[in-house]
């Protein structure tokens, strides 16, 4: 393509297409982005890392990832658009997202997003094959995480959509999060995009209760809400994952924020809100893409204030 990269938001894309541009935008701006492989997934996929500089080695960093769920298809659009955005349009962004340090992992389990694409469009765990005893392949990546692993909302039946794996960072997509999340100086915060519903989760999942800073996460919560509207006019609920969803063990806010110590920890469901649920038409990609970008602008803002 006229890029050197065949991304675009208008569709939906293969993993090798998002990984070409990752690769790309590396190659482009060697001064502002870097890629490194933090793992390799259960079929051997690298979780490919996108870096994208701040103004001084020791800024405030967020890290951002999209794909969880491999029918999620419109969290890795949302994501790799964000990539675009802050790198090609970086001066359009403000001055606290060229300030902040940003960790993006776009695709978190790239076997089951090209098992969604080739085999089974639901499908949402990543591959793990079935162990002794069973003949169901995959494990929950957000119910593997190693806070309150194994809790409510969280299921040991392999069989199962929430099933949370053998143990907490049984699979190599989680361990590679958490290795990376806890030997990277800087993290202040933590984004995890999903679909659907149209919300701004935090802390606690496991639970039906809140941390001793809820006050604040509501706060920003409240103010990336207001953000996404302004920018395509999407309205999100805001509030504790357990108390507003439903409760479930094991996800990835919960860690960050529980385990890893990071103080903003949040998970965003795209859109919708149900009407196509997780096959959102791709026309669609680019007003949810532009508020995921808001959501993530506003939390620079909170790291880096004027
Ligand atoms: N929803 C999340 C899930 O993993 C969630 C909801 C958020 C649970 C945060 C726990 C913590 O079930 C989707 N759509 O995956
Ligand atoms: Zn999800």
């Amino acid at each position: 393509g006229r890029y050197g990269h065949r991304m675009e938001w208008q569709s939906y894309h293969a993993l090798k297409d998002i990984h070409q541009f990752l690769d790309f935008m590396a190659e482009t701006y060697p001064t502002l982005v870097s890629v490194s492989t933090i793992g390799t997934s259960e079929g051997g996929r690298p979780l490919k890392l996108l870096k994208i500089s701040g103004d001084r080695p020791d800024a405030p960093a967020i890290w951002v990832d999209g794909g969880i769920h491999a029918r999620e298809w419109i969290s890795p659009a949302a994501v790799t658009y964000l990539i675009n955005e802050l790198v090609l349009n970086r001066e359009q962004h403000g001055r606290a997202a060229q300030a902040v340090t940003w960790y993006v992992l776009a695709v978190v389990n790239p076997d089951g997003y090209e098992h969604s694409r080739q085999r089974d469009r639901l499908w949402r765990k990543n591959r793990r094959a079935p162990g002794a005893g069973t003949r169901c392949a995959g494990v929950d990546l957000n119910r593997n995480f190693g806070y309150k692993w194994g809790g409510a909302g969280s299921s040991r039946r392999p069989c199962d959509e929430i099933y949370a794996g053998a143990q907490a960072f049984s699979e190599p997509e989680t361990a590679a999060i958490a290795r990376f999340v806890k030997s990277t100086p800087n993290l202040k915060a933590y984004l995890s995009f999903h679909s659907y519903g149209q919300y701004v989760l935090y802390p606690w999942g496991y639970a039906r209760s809140v941390p001793p800073d809820h006050e604040e996460l509501r706060r920003v919560g409240d103010k990336m809400a207001r953000a996404m509207r302004q920018a395509a006019g999407g309205s999100y609920r805001v509030g504790p994952a357990g108390a507003t969803l439903y409760p479930a063990a094991g996800g990835s806010d919960d860690w960050a924020k529980g385990a890893a110590g990071l103080k903003y920890t949040y998970t965003v469901e795209l859109r919708d809100q149900g009407s196509y649920g997780f096959v959102l038409p791709a026309h669609l990609i680019e007003p949810t893409a532009k508020e995921a970008l808001a959501a993530a602008r506003t939390l620079a803002e909170e790291l880096a204030p004027p």
